[in-house]
């Protein structure tokens, strides 16, 4: 029985990636350095899976950016907007990734274009570069990354099967150019196969025998015309002769509402995901045809546990006695991509913790023992000494804490519920807070200057005193606060310049995580994170960010807002338990969040933001019970935390991503929520939000860009969001944290929109 990897992580062991695409882009290394280390890291990852025994090794998973967005520059689908300034194929894959602009020089003109839309993949916490079809975009073949990361491999004596997006997949997951808005991309199918059967045929010229087709989107509840795109697209292909064998992989959840779709390609493999959805073995079983083989993914791609090998092998055992050891595959169940790339180079976890876990190279062994296993090869000693890691784990006191368990169970609904209504609580905090109409506030960060990542490292390293950092941290407070009430903003934050992300730094205090040093993994191009790992049951020992908060407060009399990221939030940009339900972690975190929550109120802070910019990912891929069971805990979770508070308390939240239902986010119960709207201009959602009955803040300029807007566009903006949502709910505020700018634009940018914001409320005070 083959072993094989659906795709390894590109980043390098010690981010090399990163470093150099942002050296490169900063003009401090050429195109020669760049591609040099992108070689490096191929051959570094393809030498390891080959050493590791892995059988089948992808290639074609290397990405400088993307690996959707290489594809859009290898067919041909580049709006017109990149193609005008004569860039080498590389500037252009950069520039529709994260936009361009460069000064004129005396060899080439000015460029300055803004990037293509990026969206989270699937439920992920990477994002894909989307693509973007137009009336005029023609397929055709502008490279040959495939064909040549296939034949580099094959001269450094690794065979290796190329991985590609499938045609389906490629096309759902895009949208129509603005100028095309009537296009439905999958009505393009017929004009990418042939592109893609020319992609096929060079590959098989070049040697490859077989290939991996992703077609992720089987997972997904799919339009009847997607559904039957697969007939088309794999009849195309197996038309044709001389092409690779096809492994059509999917993953991140079941492809069983999709099994006609499965079952009309003629492939040689399908590829299913048995970590996220066991169930669906017999089925895709049932539903094979008698030539075609199995690859059974069992090694998780997307966690970081070490895997259960005798449970992995008795999932591929159960395959094989169905279909025989020669038609069945052992694999990981997705890619790689999304664990960090080597347990060995975290040097501060216990040994104990450390046990628990396996990190992209080390899920190369377990893939390989479970291939042996079921094999019939004796590979005892590995799989004795997985049984007692499983073991410790499952007993150990860092994962059991009987006094969080029992504060779970006594959760009531009354716990989650605020003492009054909204509308009797709003009355209250007025008098208290007496805020203008158009009260004007930021998210909660302000510019990460260089000058505070290095004091926070020195810190980290121990070169800097605990009391020296805590003054640095209050300088750089007052600051901030120094600089909000000179451009007079109503409700102040105190910056956060003591938080690294705002996921890890919790991580990083709460009691039943874990936290790497390394553990990088790829969000988007060359920014990365290091999710913290839930090891076990979460509380919080002391407070996390009341000395801040209440210092920040003591400098001002203006309100100073806690600043808290929410339970779902930490829960997904986390790696979590498995050994518990998602909802029961959630629970938890509320819990713990409820503690600081109320210590913050205690202190005298009594404006608090908990963020949930990542409450619409967690939703379940698929429409259906699950969908409304999540909604149902998510909001939970969050009002255990926030509910404990009284009456005059306020409590804020926010939202990254405004595809969000407002119905969900009335769940929270929040009495104000900033949400990001700058780039959404769709007066529906506005109608829809002007029926939210609490108070909200629809962003009013895209953090994200250091274009500064005029006071005049600030009035424009709100004149259009007025036209349909009341004033007496409307708050004044941009769409995200300031964490990634600069000084000089937030200053610009913030201080016009205070400027519109007392235009209106002028004008509204002379009509009363
Ligand atoms: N934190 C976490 N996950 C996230 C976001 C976040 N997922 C969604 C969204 N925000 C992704 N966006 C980003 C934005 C910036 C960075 C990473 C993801 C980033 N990373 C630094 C880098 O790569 O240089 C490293 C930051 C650090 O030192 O920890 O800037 O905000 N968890
Ligand atoms: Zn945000």
């Amino acid at each position: 029985v083959q072993s094989s990897v659906l795709g390894f992580p590109r980043i390098g062991a010690q981010r090399e990636l990163k470093k150099t695409t942002e050296a490169y882009w900063s003009g401090k290394v050429g195109k020669d350095e760049l591609f040099k280390v992108g070689k490096e890291i191929r051959a570094t990852n393809w030498k390891l899976q080959q050493a590791a025994g892995v059988d089948v090794i992808a290639s074609n998973d290397f990405s400088y950016y993307d690996q959707v967005l290489d594809l859009s520059l290898l067919f041909n689908v580049i709006p017109d907007r990149y193609t005008k300034y004569e860039l080498e194929p590389i500037d252009v894959l950069f520039a529709m990734g994260r936009g361009l602009q460069r000064k004129a020089t005396e060899t080439s003109k000015a460029v300055d274009v803004t990037a293509l839309e990026m969206v989270k993949w699937f439920d992920s916490n990477y994002h894909y570069v989307r693509p973007t079809f137009s009336k005029t975009t023609q397929f055709k073949l502008n490279g040959s990354k495939p064909v040549d990361e296939y034949l580099e491999a094959k001269e450094l004596g690794v065979e290796t099967r190329p991985v590609v997006l499938g045609p389906v997949s490629y096309l759902f997951l895009g949208k129509a150019d603005k100028d095309s808005l009537d296009l439905e991309p999958i009505t393009l199918l017929d004009q990418i196969l042939p592109v893609y059967a020319e992609l096929l045929e060079k590959l098989a010229a070049a040697g490859a025998k077989s290939v991996q087709i992703d077609e992720p989107v089987l997972v997904l509840d799919l339009p009847q015309p997607v559904q039957a795109a697969f007939k088309t697209a794999y009849e195309f292909f197996a038309a044709k002769s001389g092409l690779p064998e096809i492994t059509l992989a999917t993953y991140f959840g079941t492809v069983i509402p999709n099994i006609e779709a499965v079952k009309s390609a003629p492939v040689a493999a399908i590829h299913v995901d048995l970590v996220r959805a066991p169930e669906q073995l017999e089925g895709v079983i049932a539903a094979l045809k008698p030539e075609q083989k199995l690859s059974v993914g069992v090694i998780d791609g997307r966690n970081i546990w070490k895997a259960d090998a005798a449970a992995a092998s008795a999932i591929a055992q159960a395959a094989i006695s169905k279909l025989g050891a020669d038609r069945v595959v052992v694999a990981t169940s997705s890619s790689l991509l999304h664990t960090p790339v080597d347990l060995n180079n975290e040097k501060k976890l216990s040994a104990e913790i450390k046990d628990f876990f396996s990190f992209a190279t080390q899920k190369l062994d377990e893939v390989v023992v479970v291939a042996k296993n079921v094999s019939g090869e004796d590979v005892s000693e590995a799989l004795a000494a997985n049984a007692a890691s499983v073991k410790a784990r499952a007993e150990s006191s860092i994962t059991n804490d009987a006094a969080v368990k029992q504060r779970v169970t006594e959760i009531t609904d009354k716990l989650g519920r605020r003492a009054s209504p909204f509308v009797e609580r709003i009355q209250e905090q007025e008098k208290v807070y007496k805020l203008p109409l158009f009260p004007t506030t930021t998210i909660g960060s302000f510019p990460q200057t260089k000058d505070i990542r290095i004091n926070r490292n020195k810190f980290a390293k121990g070169e800097l005193s605990p009391e020296a950092y805590e003054k640095f941290i209050e300088s750089e407070i007052e600051k901030v606060v120094r600089f909000q009430e000179e451009i007079d903003l109503d409700v102040l934050v105190h910056g956060e310049p003591e938080r690294n992300d705002m996921v890890q730094y919790f991580g990083e205090q709460l009691k039943g995580f874990a936290f790497t040093t390394n553990g990088w993994v790829q969000s988007y191009g060359s920014r990365y994170v290091r999710p913290p790992i839930i090891v076990g049951d979460v509380s919080r020992p002391a407070p996390m960010t009341v000395k801040e908060s209440v210092y920040a407060q003591s400098i001002t009399t203006k309100p100073m807002k806690g600043m808290l990221s929410g339970p779902i939030t930490i829960l997904r940009w986390s790696f979590p338990r498995v050994d518990v339900s998602q909802k029961t972690q959630a629970l938890q975190l509320g819990l713990a969040l409820r503690d600081e929550v109320n210590d913050l109120e205690a202190a005298g802070i009594t404006v608090i933001q908990v963020d949930e910019p990542a409450l619409r990912e967690g939703l379940p891929l698929r429409d259906g019970a699950e969908r409304q069971d999540y909604y149902q805990w998510a909001a939970e979770s969050f009002r255990i935390a926030t509910a404990g508070v009284k009456n005059t308390t306020q409590i804020h939240s926010h939202f990254c991503y405004s595809d969000l239902d407002p119905n969900h986010i009335k769940a929270l119960d929040a009495d104000v929520v900033s949400i990001e709207f700058s780039k959404k201009d769709d007066p529906n959602y506005i109608r829809e939000f002007s029926d939210y009955p609490n108070h909200a803040g629809l962003g009013l300029f895209d953090i994200h860009s250091p274009r500064i807007p005029s006071k005049e566009e600030f009035i424009q903006k709100i004149a259009t969001i007025l036209e349909v949502y009341p004033t007496e709910k409307f708050w004044v505020n941009p769409d995200c944290g300031l964490k990634t700018r600069g000084w000089e634009e937030t200053k610009a940018s913030l201080t016009n929109m205070v400027a519109a914001a007392k235009y209106y409320r002028e004008k509204y005070a002379k009509k009363d």
